[in-house]
């Protein structure tokens, strides 16, 4: 009976905990009734919901808060800084362990970040980059390369329309990182091919709504003209497909378009025909996110910029690729 009783709770020891967990209750707890570890709490200052690719990625960071025990206290800034800017000072008040920030523009945070730093809390950045004087003001950035992304877009649709064609752009939100290099990767590289011209470039705010409202405005002034569209998203640019279809235009054939993340409504897109090609940038964060977190608590050095790893698809391979895509 007895050996039963020590077979039964040796299992449920076993069982219930992994090594590294007794090691640092055995540290923490020295013999008697050792205490739960920490739980660590994370401020989450994220930009909206504009866009598939937000979603995605909002709700790849909460999962995996979840999986992994963490305390997520998330904001939505509605698109704003200033929302930003409070629901930082508020999670610096509340002493959280660190601080990840999707930030809506590239500039204006260094009087927030500094009070971050002096209250020792590090700052992950996540999928949009900032400027600042002094970069020791966030620990790393986790995020794709746009000036690539913008580079590759333009070199497909080089291809595709053999260098020669009218372009209307779509660009991201004004100040972000990702409609700013976006755009410069997309005209450096079209540097090359002098009769790929952009007739037309605005913000459409990285939404759908916009999108379709902009390309309107373009079919009003412009529709003999457009062959080309480089939308900075795909919400954007299933906007613009609509707007093409409304005024009776055939999007994927008559205008070529293409445009960036990688969403399950580009691929459903593509398999429609209506969109060309899209760049993936992948928003599925969550994991990379903690890992890192976990290192820079445990004080170990990570780079200052981690990328994550891009991939054009094509309208040619959508059907076979769509059923595999996570977002
Ligand atoms: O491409 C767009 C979103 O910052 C990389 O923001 C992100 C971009 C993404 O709204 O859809």
């Amino acid at each position: 009976m007895r050996w039963l009783i020590a077979v039964a709770l040796f299992a449920l020891v076993g069982c219930k905990q992994q090594p590294s967990e007794k090691q640092q209750q055995a540290a923490e707890g020295a013999g008697s009734a050792a205490p739960a570890a920490k739980k660590l709490v994370i401020g989450f200052s994220q930009v909206g919901a504009e866009s598939a690719w937000r979603t995605a990625e909002t709700k790849s960071i909460r999962g995996e808060a979840e999986k992994r025990g963490v305390e997520l206290k998330f904001a939505d800034a509605q698109g704003k800084q200033a929302n930003q800017i409070n629901a930082l000072t508020s999670f610096i008040a509340q002493k959280v362990d660190a601080i990840v920030l999707a930030p809506v523009v590239e500039t204006g945070w260094e009087s927030v970040l500094m009070q971050a730093k002096e209250a020792n809390i590090p700052v992950i950045l996540v999928d949009r980059g900032i400027k600042v004087s002094d970069e020791s003001l966030y620990t790393t950035l986790i995020a794709s390369d746009f000036v690539e992304e913008g580079r590759m877009a333009a070199e497909w649709l080089a291809k595709k329309t053999n260098g020669k064609a009218n372009i209307f752009e779509l660009q991201g939100t004004t100040g972000a990182a990702p409609a700013i290099d976006r755009k410069k990767g997309f005209e450096e590289a079209l540097k090359k091919y002098p009769e790929m011209v952009i007739l037309k470039s605005q913000s459409a705010d990285f939404t759908r709504a916009k999108g379709k409202e902009v390309m309107e405005a373009f079919i009003k002034s412009d529709r003999e003209k457009i062959q080309a569209v480089y939308a900075h998203n795909d919400d954007m640019a299933l906007g613009a497909i609509q707007a093409l279809e409304e005024a009776g235009m055939n999007p994927g054939k008559d205008v070529t378009l293409i445009s960036i993340d990688g969403v399950k409504g580009a691929f459903e897109a593509m398999v429609a025909g209506k969109l060309n090609a899209t760049v993936e940038c992948n928003p599925l964060m969550g994991p990379i996110v903690f890992d890192t977190i976990t290192k820079v608590k445990a004080g170990e050095k990570v780079p200052k910029f981690i990328q994550s790893k891009d991939q054009l698809f094509e309208q040619s391979t959508a059907a076979q690729v769509i059923s595999t895509r996570e977002y």
